[in-house]
């Protein structure tokens, strides 16, 4: 069930999605919805608290509205998506960046914009945020290793930032940079990347409204973990396309070096599209497995861009997919 709410109505009579969520746990029927309203509950039916699912912290992003491209899924729990995630600053394991990232300071932090464009700026981050309005988007994000979750963002359309600094007509493509710090990220200590980690985007792709800024998930301001305080959500693409951290963002005429393609470019391409028909030379992308689901469950088949096909596929008509992987 999914209450969809038309976007002229003010954010202050909107239900705050943790109401929201604490009620739509409740509406789920039998012991499920028992579970989700008591913690003894849930504990008897081996269900998960509802910290677990929808998170323990203030959740000031709250009421930020929900956005039309919204999936109608089910979340992934908080627990699931700040527990199980891919931040190789702070070690190679799924549980390294929730347990080492204690000496990371997200605050103060700043970003510097610059390459082709006629407005270059360093901006405090608050300044860089301030223009925008957030909006909470439920994208379905997954990833390379072929498991995939649903998660709430809180965020705002990239193109809209971008289009303050004013690119060039020299501008083709955008490239992002994650703090480079061994000091808080003990992972860049070893040398299993080059570092900084850095991503990029043709223009065009980085325009599209569905490429988003993430600031939040699940109405709070974003763990270190998951890329605090200012990361890339790319609903199309595979994971590593959705840089974390993010210190620099630059207007360039060629195509950037990438992180993982400089590491494996027989492995990771430039577009990194969510696509089941070409394989990763290690494994299979046609399935997945959804995180949450219990290892008994049947893998998910994993969709063309995603599922999001009919806003993106025209980006890339006309291009041989096979080989632009
Ligand atoms: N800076 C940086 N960004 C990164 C990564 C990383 O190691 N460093 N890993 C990527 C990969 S491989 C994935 S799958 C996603 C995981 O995002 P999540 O942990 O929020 O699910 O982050 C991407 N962004
Ligand atoms: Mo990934």
């Amino acid at each position: 069930m999914l209450i969809r709410r038309p976007p002229d109505i003010p954010s202050s009579e909107i239900t705050p999605r943790e109401l929201y969520m604490k009620r739509r746990l409740f509406l789920k029927a039998g012991a499920a919805g028992l579970a989700a309203a008591s913690p003894a509950a849930a504990a008897f039916f081996g269900g998960d608290s509802e910290a677990d699912r929808i998170g323990p912290g203030p959740k000031p992003y709250a009421d930020a509205p929900r956005h039309p491209a919204s999936t109608e899924e089910e979340p992934t729990s908080y627990k699931d998506a700040t527990t199980y995630n891919n931040f190789y600053e702070f070690g190679t394991g799924k549980d390294d960046p929730a347990r080492n990232s204690d000496a990371f300071e997200p605050r103060p932090w700043s970003v510097q914009v610059d390459g082709e464009c006629h407005k270059p700026a360093t901006l405090p981050l608050d300044d860089l945020l301030r223009p925008h309005t957030l909006e909470d988007r439920v994208y379905r994000l997954r990833c390379v290793e072929a498991w995939s979750m649903v998660i709430p963002w809180v965020g705002f359309p990239l193109g809209d930032l971008l289009a303050r600094f004013e690119p060039t007509s020299a501008a083709r493509f955008v490239e992002f940079t994650t703090l480079l710090d061994p000091a808080q990220m003990p992972g860049q200590r070893s040398r299993v990347l080059d570092w900084p980690y850095r991503e990029g985007l043709r223009l065009d792709e980085a325009m599209h409204p569905l490429t988003i800024l993430a600031v939040g998930l699940y109405g709070e301001v974003l763990p270190k973990q998951n890329g605090a305080p200012l990361r890339l959500v790319v609903p199309w693409k595979y994971g590593f396309k959705s840089i974390k951290s993010i210190v620099r963002i630059r207007f360039v005429r060629e195509r950037p070096a990438t992180a993982w393609n400089t590491s494996a470019p027989q492995e990771y391409g430039f577009y990194s599209n969510v696509n089941p028909r070409v394989s990763h030379p290690r494994w299979s992308q046609a399935k997945e497995r959804r995180i949450g689901d219990g290892l008994l469950a049947p893998k998910r088949e994993t969709l063309m861009f995603n599922g999001y096909g009919d806003q993106v596929a025209h980006l890339y008509a006309g291009m041989d997919l096979t080989k632009h992987f």
